[in-house]
């Protein structure tokens, strides 16, 4: 999955596209390099990030959206928490939503999600933006996101989701301290995931935990440390990886599926 934030302050990649127009070139390239979804997102969820009101950030993804849906051979995902922006993106072709508050940002979205029968990627969070940090309290952080994942995923049927449209994250870097991300990478293919029964989603793509390994340095220049993660999450059982530097993760990718292939041949 391609990451591709539309946004003026998304802390890895915000404000690199001029306008829409370059957005959607930049995405059919990375189709090109190997992506098989793209993610469009409209409102950072960076810490401290300010929050985008509705109508601004439909004017943001929708021209993109809109073009995407009808040049690119990929499907298109919407990267939003608002059941408004949701719909608009479903409206103009995109056919999967992912929602980084996990059905607790707008109590509208279910059933946005259910009545356009779209896909949807519920991620793991505990709260938006600053206070998730201070909510990053885990006795056991495996049991407890598959228990939180789990009772997500009975929201979403309440409302009319089937379940075997549903998509699951754990949420790395969200309302997670560092230790919490690197246990759940560590930890994929524990029993608790195996459990839920859906296909796991997962976004380290240069993320701050990475720091553990490299220290201090900028978003940009954690792509080896992005590599180790995106094939330990492969390797794992993750079955999508969000990214942004598709050209050389789909080597990773390519690679690490190889490798598992090879632990059954
Ligand atoms: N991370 C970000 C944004 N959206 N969506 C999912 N499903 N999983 C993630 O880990 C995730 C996400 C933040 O990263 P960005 O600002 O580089 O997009």
């Amino acid at each position: 999955m391609a990451i591709l934030n539309v946004t003026p302050d998304s802390f890895a990649d915000g404000g690199r596209y001029r306008d829409a127009a370059h957005a959607v070139d930049v995405a059919l390239a990375q189709v090109a390099a190997g992506a098989d979804l793209i993610d469009v997102g409209g409102e950072s969820t960076r810490p401290g990030a300010t929050p985008v009101p509705a109508e601004d950030e439909r004017a943001r993804v929708l021209p993109v959206v809109t073009a995407l849906a009808r040049q690119a051979s990929v499907p298109i995902s919407i990267d939003t928490y608002k059941a408004d922006v949701a719909a608009a993106a479903l409206d103009a072709g995109a056919t999967i939503v992912n929602d980084v508050s996990g059905l607790a940002g707008d109590p509208g979205m279910a059933a946005v999600v259910a009545a356009r029968r779209a896909a949807f990627v519920l991620m793991h969070n505990r709260g938006r933006s600053d206070a998730m940090y201070a909510r990053a309290q885990y006795g056991e952080v495996v049991r407890e996101v598959g228990a939180e994942l789990e009772a997500g995923v009975a929201l979403a049927e309440a409302a009319g989701v089937a379940r075997e449209r549903i998509v699951l994250d754990p949420g790395i870097g969200f309302a997670k301290r560092a230790e919490d991300s690197l246990r759940l990478v560590a930890r994929l293919d524990d029993a608790v995931f195996a459990a839920l029964d859906r296909p796991l989603l997962l976004g380290p793509s240069r993320k701050s935990f990475l720091r553990v390994g490299l220290g201090e340095r900028d978003p940009d220049d954690r792509e080896w440390g992005t590599a180790a993660a995106v094939a330990a999450c492969i390797l794992g059982g993750a079955h999508i990886v969000r990214v942004h530097g598709v050209e050389a993760m789909t080597q990773v990718a390519r690679v690490a599926d190889a490798i598992l292939a090879a632990r059954t041949a």
